[in-house]
């Protein structure tokens, strides 16, 4: 057995070491991080992804830290992925994360992982789908994933999560209006955090008027809304039973299925984006043509457009060639 496999096996497991070896390779980009992960793919398929998501200092993290505990107490294996934010005035919030979740960095049956976005272009970063499944197959029976609620990770989150957890705070100013637009309508669960500030009564009503009179099937799931504070640890067992009873209504409803396949559509697009534009990157500085073009571009002989198609043409041609 090569070393690859044998840690591999050993994530298999549940070993933590060996599941952070392997996530540490992927996030490099070690190739010994996709021959493990070829070996724990099939084995993915059990965790219950929970996306949380909202606006900075909603109180995500110390919800995901409440989470955990109710989830332990449910004897339940908890990993958490905590996004980086990638803009530099929130930098701050790692180094609080890593704090208030130090109480659980003792125990065997919790997984908690800061993961770069590394600034990508659309899509949730292909290092989060990786983590998620290497948590899957090391038997984790839930994954938190805590996306900050900047720019587009908090909407791309969706594909991820089997349910999405939308936290929304009081104190924002002109109450769900201040909300970033299409952020309510992703939730599958909603919560009203703060719920000890001024505020909080007045943006539970107009969230409650926000989801009466939004149109849905008789049939579809309805957004529960849960109210918490976060930091007394108030509404996290509803919170809890509201996200479950999301999961149970896609596996009564047969939706499940097609949020698997989702995930699987979006992990395989995040991937092929990733490979695709290295090798393509890779054809552009090796071939002769190509450096002639990138060397155009970059002199602004070339407008970047043209100087794309051109070489993907090229990409093309001897692909074909080579078939
Ligand atoms: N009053 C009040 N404050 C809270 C509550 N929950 C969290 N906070 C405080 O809100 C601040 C932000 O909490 P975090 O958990 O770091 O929020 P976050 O959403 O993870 O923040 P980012 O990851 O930076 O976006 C902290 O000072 C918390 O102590 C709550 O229920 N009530
Ligand atoms: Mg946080």
């Amino acid at each position: 057995m090569t070393q690859t496999a044998a840690l591999a096996r050993a994530a298999l497991e549940g070993e933590v070491r060996a599941g952070a070896r392997i996530i540490r390779w992927l996030d490099d980009r070690d190739e010994g991080g996709v021959e493990a992960l070829e070996i724990l793919y099939p084995k993915t398929g059990r965790a219950f992804v929970i996306g949380i998501t909202g606006p900075p200092g909603a109180g995500k993290s110390t919800l995901v830290s409440r989470l955990i505990g109710a989830l332990r107490k449910r004897e339940l294996r908890v990993g958490v992925l905590a996004i980086d934010p990638t803009s530099p005035f929130s930098g701050g919030a790692i180094l609080g994360d890593r704090v208030r979740m130090q109480e659980h960095a003792t125990d065997e049956g919790v997984f908690i992982r800061s993961m770069a976005t590394r600034g990508q272009l659309g899509g949730l970063s292909r290092s989060t789908f990786e983590a998620t499944a290497v948590l899957d197959a090391m038997g984790f029976d839930v994954v938190l994933v805590e996306t900050v609620g900047v720019g587009q990770d908090e909407l791309d989150v969706v594909e991820l999560a089997h349910t999405t957890v939308v936290v929304s705070v009081p104190g924002l100013g002109d109450g769900i209006q201040a909300m970033k637009a299409g952020i309510l309508e992703v939730a599958d669960v909603h919560v009203i955090n703060k719920g000890d500030l001024p505020g909080a009564d007045e943006l539970e009503r107009q969230l409650h008027v926000n989801l009466e009179t939004s149109e849905r099937d008789d049939e579809a799931w309805k957004p529960p809304l849960v109210r918490a504070v976060a930091e007394k640890g108030e509404g996290v067992e509803e919170l809890v039973d509201a996200c479950f009873a999301h999961r149970e209504h896609l596996k009564t409803s047969r939706e499940d299925a097609l949020v698997a396949e989702r995930r699987a559509e979006h992990f395989f697009a995040a991937i092929l984006r990733d490979m695709a534009s290295e090798r393509l990157l890779t054809f552009a500085a090796e071939d002769p043509d190509g450096a002639r073009l990138l060397e155009e571009v970059r002199a602004g002989k070339r407008d970047p457009y043209s100087a794309a198609k051109v070489l993907l043409d090229a990409f093309e041609t001897l692909a074909g060639r080579a078939r």
